[in-house]
């Protein structure tokens, strides 16, 4: 049977992040993506004006009606708004019998906050729990982890306290930290590091959406973590490599790179 995977995120009109992130990436791996939307965004790849998040009932509304028909390999979450959102959502997140992935879209890779504080610790506090694999980029894990995070052994650190806010598995991304892009895996008690080469790129916009995606995506195939996120990474890598040059800004990756 071909694999499922569920996102439950929001829109990029742009294409480049969200939901269509998670669903081009999801196609590209040969899994059939669902998405259920958080909100709405008004953005390009020059600006975000706009962020309208959904009525909590209407994203409860749209789990109930996907899961009792087409049940997923796994799910992913990005964008989630509010707290009423998060709440949905994780209490549709206690039933569900495959991995969860939350990309904890909370600081973007600049130091922008996205959402408001009484969101962010309804995401530490109720999703958490019910997480598999959450995958903070370096402000993310310094937020929840409440320390610096400022070089490997402290990507380290944090990862094992951030397990301790109860997901079975965190990737702590590195991103520009070092020479190469380090990404540093909690699991099972054990630490384990993916690298590869960083690519110099202004366009990296839907990157932590694109790799969770994938890696989710993996999951979805019944791949074993280690071996999902060895898969995502050389595809992000790629992606990030062959960006099509869209846009003005900061623009898309391929989501056509190979897998
Ligand atoms: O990458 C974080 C993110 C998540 N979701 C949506 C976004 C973005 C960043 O632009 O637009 C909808």
């Amino acid at each position: 049977m071909k694999p499922v995977a569920l996102t439950i995120a929001g829109l990029d009109p742009s294409g480049g992040a969200g939901l269509e992130a998670d669903l081009k990436t999801f196609h590209q791996f040969g899994v059939y993506g669902m998405g259920v939307l958080t909100l709405v965004t008004v953005q390009n790849t020059q600006r975000v004006s706009a962020v309208e998040p959904l009525a909590p009932r209407l994203v409860q509304e749209q789990l109930q009606a996907v899961l009792e028909d087409i049940p997923p390999q796994a799910a992913k979450t990005g964008a989630l708004g509010t707290a009423g959102i998060i709440e949905v959502v994780v209490e549709s997140a206690r039933l569900f019998s495959f991995p969860l992935v939350v990309d904890p879209v909370m600081i973007s890779k600049h130091g922008t906050a996205l959402i408001a504080e009484d969101a962010r610790q309804s995401l530490a506090g109720r999703l958490l729990p019910v997480t598999f694999l959450v995958t903070p980029n370096l402000n993310e894990a310094a937020a929840l982890a409440g320390m610096k995070v400022a070089d490997v052994k402290a990507m380290e650190e944090a990862a094992r306290r951030i397990a301790g806010l109860g997901p079975k598995a965190v990737l702590v991304k590195g991103g520009h930290l070092t020479e190469d892009a380090v990404d540093v895996l909690y699991y099972q008690g054990r630490i384990q590091k993916f690298a590869a080469r960083r690519i110099e790129s202004k366009d990296t916009h839907g990157t932590g959406c694109t790799y969770s995606a994938a890696i989710t995506a993996e999951l979805a195939k019944g791949r074993e973590l280690e071996a999902a996120i060895e898969t995502a990474k050389r595809y992000i890598t790629r992606a990030i490599a062959e960006s099509p040059g869209l846009g003005r800004g900061c623009g898309p990756v391929d989501h056509h790179a190979a897998v």
